[in-house]
């Protein structure tokens, strides 16, 4: 809650799914929503913008006003969403050589995350290992 911007959150339960959310989010069925005046907004980094727009006149922004800087941000948070998370779910449900294979090549992902943001994003990056020192 950077921007200060009260709310309520509601916790659901993954392993029985309420109807509310299915209402809320019909086509995918999952956390997050952000639900603003009723109205439904899912998946994460959809919520995120909606609420840099939205609440912008705060001095907190999330995207940086440079176009081309916002579009960099978006591709790295794009990698982090369809490289590192899908291994991250495999890794906690599998076992033995299938982890160690999917293991590796998160390892290999994060390799190519850090170079990424060392070289575009390097206040970024030390700050990441400022606050997450393994
Ligand atoms: N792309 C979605 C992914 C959301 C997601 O994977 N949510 C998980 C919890 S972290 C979930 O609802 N899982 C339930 C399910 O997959 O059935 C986003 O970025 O919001």
């Amino acid at each position: 809650n950077s921007k200060g911007v009260p709310y309520e959150f509601i916790q659901e339960d993954l392993i029985n799914k309420s109807q509310t959310l299915i209402q809320l989010n019909p086509v995918y069925h999952k956390v997050p929503v952000l639900v603003v005046d009723g109205k439904p907004i899912p998946e994460s980094l959809v919520i995120l913008e909606y609420i840099d727009e939205v609440w912008n006149d705060k001095d907190w922004q999330l995207l940086p006003k440079d176009p081309y800087i916002r579009a960099r941000i978006r591709f790295w948070a794009g990698f982090i969403y369809q490289k590192l998370l899908p291994n991250c779910h495999t890794i906690i449900s599998t076992f033995g050589e299938e982890q160690d294979k999917v293991a590796r090549e998160f390892i290999e992902y994060l390799n190519i995350l850090e170079d990424g943001l060392k070289k575009e994003f390097p206040w970024l990056w030390r700050l990441i290992v400022a606050v997450c020192p393994w």
